[in-house]
């Protein structure tokens, strides 16, 4: 399962209480207040590694909560701190602060909150879920299916953050501080406080994850155009490559290697058709993957193998794009000419050059591993430039 966009709430530790104490020994008759401070909560931490590809850890646990600090104790002792709960999200995550949409629940809402399904700090690195109060985990599942579905831009409020880089971190929701035990307020008029200060609540909020990947080169096209046939050759990528519309359902990424070490991210898309914009075929949601590359390289079936012209194939291709974020057609785009080994190709091509003006246009047989080393080096140029 590939997911790109998911629903989260996140809430921090609240903070330890402070204690109201006072220091007993023998023979020491009124030895002062000794209440210890509460310890902070744990903070919602989000942290980008570029060994995942996708959001489906949050699918499973689309509930953050760190750890609560300790209460303070008596003999001056302090809570402990509450444990950070440090997530791990693929590089291009953006993340959105969702306006809230339940009345405000914080302060005292620990009963409440205990109901809920949670991967809670306190229990280490494993995902677990707590089921009490009748919620079960495929509820949870449920739940977050429904939440998956698309979001437009106007309903995911803010961006706070975007993880681009790996090990960059960012704090989603900070721990409350803990409150102060009674020996901090003793003064020489009030030698023994009894009262101390309860903890801060810690963040807490309602999220949007969305993965955009990261990468230099986006490949688009026709269905069948021999995107994931291309991805293959340049890269050790194993994408399916099959006859049939439709076969990559999913994003892909391949990485380029040069002899200089150089490397290139290149990502493969789903197939885009006409009225892809009004969610014919998979639509075009995926194409916020390619948002970010540098380039973008447009393949086109040379051989017209589905029935369709290429130039017609072309101009389709731009106009959905476009529709989709205008922005798209400001990136610079090459054109690449598929399937040149079939018969039908070369006078296609030609047509192409004459109907298309002033568009280069690189031919190639992805299938055939020609003219790959071309591909190769145009991309590496094409991306330098940028660069
Ligand atoms: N003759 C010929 N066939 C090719 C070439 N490249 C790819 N094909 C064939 O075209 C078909 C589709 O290739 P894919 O790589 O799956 O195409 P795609 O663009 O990834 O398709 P979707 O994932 O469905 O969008 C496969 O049957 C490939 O074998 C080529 O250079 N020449
Ligand atoms: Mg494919």
């Amino acid at each position: 399962m590939f997911i790109d966009e998911i629903k989260i709430y996140a809430r921090a530790g609240h903070g330890g209480k402070g204690s109201v104490a006072f220091h007993r020994e023998a023979y020491v008759p009124k030895g002062g207040p000794s209440g210890g401070n509460g310890g902070r909560g744990g903070s919602v931490i989000l942290q980008a590694d570029h060994d995942l590809n996708n959001l489906i850890a949050q699918y499973y646990v689309p509930k953050l909560i760190a750890q609560d600090g300790e209460g303070g104790m008596g003999k001056g002792m302090d809570g402990h701190a509450g444990k950070d709960l440090i997530i791990k999200v693929p590089c291009g995550t953006l993340v959105w602060r969702l306006p809230s949409t339940k009345p405000a629940e914080t302060g005292d809402d620990e009963d409440a909150e205990t109901d809920r399904p949670v991967l809670q700090s306190s229990t280490g690195k494993r995902p677990v879920f707590r089921t009490s109060g009748g919620v079960t985990a495929q509820e949870i599942d449920l739940s977050a299916e429904e939440d998956s579905e698309a979001t437009t831009d106007s309903e995911k409020g803010e961006v706070v953050a975007d993880l681009t880089e790996h090990g960059q971190q960012f704090i989603l929701c900070k721990g409350g501080r803990g409150g102060l035990g009674n020996r901090n307020f003793a003064t020489a008029a009030r030698q023994t406080p009894r009262f101390a200060q309860p903890g801060e609540p810690g963040d807490e909020g309602d999220f949007l994850f969305e993965l955009r990947i990261m990468a230099d080169v986006g490949l688009v096209g026709y269905p069948n155009a021999g995107k994931s046939t291309l991805l293959t050759a340049i890269s050790r990528a194993r994408p399916k490559v099959a006859p049939y519309p439709f076969t990559t359902l999913h994003p892909q990424i391949g990485i380029v290697e040069y002899k200089d070490f150089k490397r290139l991210v290149v990502c493969d898309v789903p197939g885009l058709i006409e009225g892809a914009h009004q969610n014919v075929g998979l639509g075009h949601a995926f194409l916020r993957h390619i948002k970010r590359c540098k380039i973008l390289v447009l393949l086109l079936d040379m051989a017209g193998t589905d029935n369709r012209a290429p130039w017609d194939e072309y101009h389709q291709l731009l106009k959905e794009l476009e529709l989709y974020d205008p922005a798209m057609l400001e990136k610079p785009r090459y054109v690449v000419a598929n399937k040149m080994d079939e018969p039908a190709a070369e006078e296609n091509l030609k047509k192409f050059k004459r109907k298309v003006k002033k568009t280069p246009v690189l031919p190639i047989a992805a299938g055939f591993d020609e003219g790959i080393d071309q591909f190769k080096k145009l991309i590496r140029e094409a991306v330098e430039e940028v660069a």
